[in-house]
């Protein structure tokens, strides 16, 4: 007997309404409520259907409903989904395996959220500092960037610049040093003999797809290896493919001592998130020190390595960098008609938008009228991370509604 798909009883604007009363209000949504999706497409529940540009920020690199994804998901739900870690189960080994393999690094720590490995990198390189560097217990610094965003636990926003994300929300984690960003004098001066790691994102997402001068990563492998610390790249969303690489790292040829997972690595189907790193480094947990219930889980195993398994040929890399092209040279093509400028990588940029024209919400709000789905970051900057699947015609015809939207603002 198949299942027919289940249509909302209520309207979009019944539904926004119900929220209300009973749904924390920690995001102002634009007023589309999704009913049903598939490749870069989605559908609300009236049947308006919307091109998705945010593809959730970066989880759904393959697009809505990857087949091959999908099956691997029905597939596992059919046999196993779940044991905690008290047990092995049959898919971890080859997860881990094929995720080492893909990101040239030699063990696995899986977790569920992006902020959950975040916060597991900083407690394994201060237990590394402590374990193997000899720091002083207690004493471990961590140095990361400002306008940095890792995610929303008390200690990520702990070293967070962003007010907002803040306020209200202490006291806060000690142990971190702030820098800014794409300024290796900054970070040189910032690093000592306590300093654990320099943890920052290759490209700031929320920042505003900020791209760091070419070198700088490089600059930043350099100095940690000569003042003995761990380099850990926050790839939850510029990696797997984002970019026009498996990690946004190899622009510049740089190897991390650890690489942070998430996002895309769940297939847009189950929270799947892991930090990668040299042995040295995650040897340093011993049994009972770390872990989370659903941390390896066999249904996320067997979407991870699935979604592995599309990485290793390279054709979500070389579309998201021939598709980029695409992108690039139709914001080009904007600038001066409502852009002021943008940055962008692989399928990924930040638009600036003539403030003059409209906020950036402002500017999702009629994109979102006119069928585009995307999301504003901060001011008037828009993200554009469609999913990697996207045809030049789909992308196309994104461009060409943004110069409509802008040119009748
Ligand atoms: C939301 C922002 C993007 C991340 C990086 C860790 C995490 C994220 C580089 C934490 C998560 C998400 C969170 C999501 C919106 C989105 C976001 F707007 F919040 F800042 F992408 F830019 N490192 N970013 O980008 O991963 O715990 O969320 O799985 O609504 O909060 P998470």
């Amino acid at each position: 007997m198949t299942v027919a798909p289940s249509r909302s009883l209520r309207s979009s604007a019944e539904l926004i309404r119900a929220e209300e009363p009973v749904l924390a209000h920690n995001y102002h949504p634009l007023p589309v409520v999704v009913a049903r999706a598939e490749g870069a497409w989605v559908e609300d529940v009236e049947g308006r259907r919307y091109l998705d540009m945010l593809a959730g920020y970066s989880a759904l690199n393959f697009g809505h409903r990857h087949p091959a994804l999908i099956e691997a998901a029905h597939r596992q739900l059919d046999q196993l989904t779940l044991t905690s870690r008290a047990f092995h189960n049959d898919r971890l080994a080859g997860f881990a395996e094929s995720l080492a393999r893909l990101t040239g690094l030699d063990m696995v720590l899986p977790m569920n959220t992006g902020a959950e490995a975040v916060e597991s990198a900083i407690k394994v390189a201060r237990k590394w500092a402590y374990d193997v560097k000899g720091v002083p217990a207690d004493r471990a610094t961590v140095v990361v960037a400002a306008d940095n965003f890792h995610g929303r636990t008390t200690t990520i926003v702990s070293f967070s610049t962003d007010e907002s994300a803040r306020a209200g929300f202490g006291p806060f984690t000690p142990g971190f040093r702030v820098v800014p960003y794409n300024d290796l004098a900054a970070l040189e001066a910032a690093i000592d003999e306590t300093t654990a790691a320099v943890l920052i994102e290759p490209i700031q997402g929320e920042a505003g797809v900020v791209i760091p001068d070419d070198g700088y990563l490089r600059g930043v492998r350099e100095l940690t290896r000569r003042t003995g610390c761990l380099f850990i790249a926050d790839e939850i969303q510029s990696g797997l493919g984002r970019t026009g690489r498996t990690l946004a790292v190899e622009h510049e040829g740089v190897v991390p001592d650890m690489v942070l997972l998430g996002k895309a690595l769940g297939g847009g189907i189950v929270p799947v998130s892991a930090v990668v790193a040299r042995r040295e480094v995650l040897q340093v947990l011993r049994p009972g020190e770390h872990g989370s219930t659903f941390g390896g889980n066999p249904l996320a195993a067997a979407v991870g390595s699935a979604v592995v398994e599309l990485l290793e040929t390279g054709e979500f890399q070389r579309r998201a960098e021939e598709a980029g092209v695409v992108l690039r040279d139709g914001l080009a093509a904007l600038v001066g008609k409502g852009v002021q400028g943008f940055r962008a990588r692989g399928l990924w940029a930040g638009v600036d938008i003539d403030p003059a024209i409209g906020t950036g919400r402002e500017i999702s709000e009629s994109l979102m009228r006119e069928g585009i789905l995307v999301k504003d970051t901060h001011g008037s900057t828009i993200r554009l991370a469609p999913p990697l699947t996207i045809t030049n015609e789909e992308l196309r015809t994104a461009l060409g509604t943004l110069e409509t939207v802008l040119r009748t603002a």
